[in-house]
Parts: C-alpha cells; structure tokens; sequence
C-alpha cells in the first residue's frame, strides 16, 4: 500500500504567520494539498470558524485531511481585552480541532507561545519551569501544551517568541511593537512605543519561526520528548532601545518616544530570553536570524 498524501487544513491562515505558513506549506507540499481557512472572508481562504466543530469534521473528512496547522486564536493584548472570548476561541476552539483530528487521525500542530511564562520564571526562561502566566491567552497555551500530552494524537507545538514580519501586520499581542516600529520609522520616521525603553524580550524572525514549524513536523514522533506540546525556541532578545538603534543604521533620523500602556504589564511577567538546548538537541532547532539582520531584511522589504 502506497503512503497516503499530506492533505493540510491551515486554521486562522489570514492571520500573521498563516499569510506565509502557507505559502511556505503550497511551496513545499503543492498548491492543492493546503486548505487554508479563517473566520474572516477572503478571496483565496474558505470561511471556517472553529467555534464549528461540526464543520471542522466536515471540512477534515470531505477535503481528506491528513495534517491540521492551527492557527486561529485570540493573542494577550486583545485577549485580556476579551478574557471569556479569548477563552472560548482559543481553548473550545482547539479543543474542537482536536476530536476532528482525533477522529480522522490527523496529526496536529497548535502553537504555543513564551506567554506560558510568569512572573516567577527565571529571565532565562528553562524548557521545564513553573507556569504561572499572568494572562489569560497565557493560560489557555498552558492548557493548549497540556492538551498534546494528554489527547492521544500526534500533537505539537512551539513557544513562539514575539514574531517579526513585513507581509501581514501583527495581530494584538504585546510584542506587536517590534513589528509597528518599522512601518512607523519609514512613514512618520518617528514611533510611540508602549513599551519601556528597557524592556528586554525574545523575538523570532519569521522566517526562522517558519523553518522552526516545518523542521519540528518533520521530525520523526519518537524523536520528541515531553516537550513535545511546546518547545522553547530562541531567535534573538534584544531591548526596544537596541531596536530603535538597530533601525537608526538605516535611518538615522528616527526618533522613538517610550509611552508605556497595559502591555507593559504583559511583557514585564515574560523572560527576557529563552533556553532552547531540547529543541536543539531533539530536532536540532538553530536560528539565524540576529536583531541587525532581522532589521536589515525588514527595512529592506518594507521599503
Ligand atoms: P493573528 O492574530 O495574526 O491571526 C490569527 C487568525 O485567527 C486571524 O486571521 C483571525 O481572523 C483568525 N481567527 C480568530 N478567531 C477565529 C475563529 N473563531 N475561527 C477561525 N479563525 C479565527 O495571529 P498569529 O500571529 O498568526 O498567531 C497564530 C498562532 O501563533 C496563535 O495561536 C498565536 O497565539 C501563536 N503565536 C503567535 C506569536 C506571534 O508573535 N505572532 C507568538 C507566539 C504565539
Ligand atoms: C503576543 O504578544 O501576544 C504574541 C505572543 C508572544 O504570544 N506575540
């Protein structure tokens, strides 16, 4: 009997990594073989919201879905802004996708994030910490990493850092500022940051978190341990001041203003940076993007 072949349903896949996930999966596996759906209406992406579990099944036995990326969720700033909604979406949401995946036996990807981490995790975050997050889009990754050791499916996941892209804007986290800065550096040359000028954060660039996804889905099951529901995975840790100096190489006359708001909140109870040895040593994760090259690629595709 031959292998049966990849068939993959993207969840959320307007969103920010999902504009060049799947890209990245129609490169890699075809055009035909990614499904790719989100709760808003576009041209190129059927209309599916996971709140529907019977039209996730549906939608899985009809298309003959293997692989399910899912991608759809809440993330912390609009989800302390919308704590029940945040919950509903991203845990009964999942929790949906997964008995459709459990049903047709898919294997499954459902990201995590560094919002796992509270104010009682060392700033250089471990792989196996307490988890304590200080929000609710933290609890519900929590609950997501517990989710893949306990259902029975093949079901993975990484700790996102704060992701870096130019295709499609960030989409209401804390980390949204490292993203907005450069659109705002090359219109107005200057940003209001709401975030100190001091606080330090691990960010990806999304290439890398991209690379980190397919490499992770790659990897032989037996390969991954009990980090398997969500891995650390480093890029780099900068300050938004060494960013505003970062981009400075490239246009000197920016000017950045520190005008924190609640998302300091949220980016104070994370780590600073993150330790990645298990991801490295199971699946052989390794970044390559460091803060001036993520700087130069966004400038330079952005402009
Ligand atoms: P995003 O907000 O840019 O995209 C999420 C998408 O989900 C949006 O297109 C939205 O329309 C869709 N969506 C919302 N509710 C939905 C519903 N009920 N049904 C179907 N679709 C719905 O988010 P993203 O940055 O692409 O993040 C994707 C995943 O990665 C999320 O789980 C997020 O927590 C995680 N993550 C992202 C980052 C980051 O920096 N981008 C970091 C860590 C983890
Ligand atoms: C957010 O800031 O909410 C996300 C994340 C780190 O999970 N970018």
């Amino acid at each position: 009997m031959g292998t049966v072949p990849t068939r993959i349903l993207v969840t959320g896949a307007l969103g920010q990594i999902g504009t060049e996930l799947v890209e990245s999966l129609r490169d890699k596996y075809g055009e035909e073989s990614v499904v790719s759906t989100d709760v808003r209406e576009s041209e190129n992406c059927m209309q599916l919201d996971v709140m529907d579990a019977k039209r996730i099944e549906d939608l899985v036995q009809s298309k003959g879905i293997t692989d399910i990326y899912h991608l759809a969720a809440l993330l912390s700033a609009t989800g302390e802004k919308n704590p029940d909604l945040c919950w509903r979406i991203n845990v009964d949401g999942l929790v949906n996708v997964i008995s459709a995946a459990k049903k047709y036996g898919c294997r499954l990807f459902s990201p995590s994030s560094i919002a796992v981490f509270g104010p009682d995790c060392p700033k250089h975050a471990p792989q196996v910490t307490g988890l304590s997050p200080a929000t609710v889009y933290g609890k519900t990754k929590v609950v997501g990493e517990h989710l893949a050791m306990t259902s029975g499916i093949d079901m993975r996941g990484l700790r996102y850092p704060g992701l870096i892209s130019w295709k499609a804007p960030a989409g209401g986290g804390t980390t949204d500022y490292a993203v907005e800065i450069f659109h705002a550096a090359l219109s107005d040359g200057h940003y209001d940051c709401f975030v100190r000028e001091n606080t330090r954060l691990p960010m990806m660039y999304m290439d890398d978190a991209i690379r980190a996804t397919l490499e992770l889905m790659e990897a032989p099951f037996d390969s991954l341990g009990t980090a398997r529901g969500g891995y650390n995975i480093t890029g780099c840790s900068f300050t938004a001041g060494e960013l505003v100096d970062s981009i400075r190489r490239h246009i000197p006359d920016f000017t950045c203003s520190f005008k924190p708001d609640v998302r300091q909140n949220y980016a104070d109870s994370w780590p600073d940076s993150i330790e990645d040895d298990v991801a490295r040593n199971e699946w052989g994760w390794m970044p390559k993007f460091d803060l001036d090259k993520i700087v130069d690629e966004m400038v330079e595709n952005l402009q």
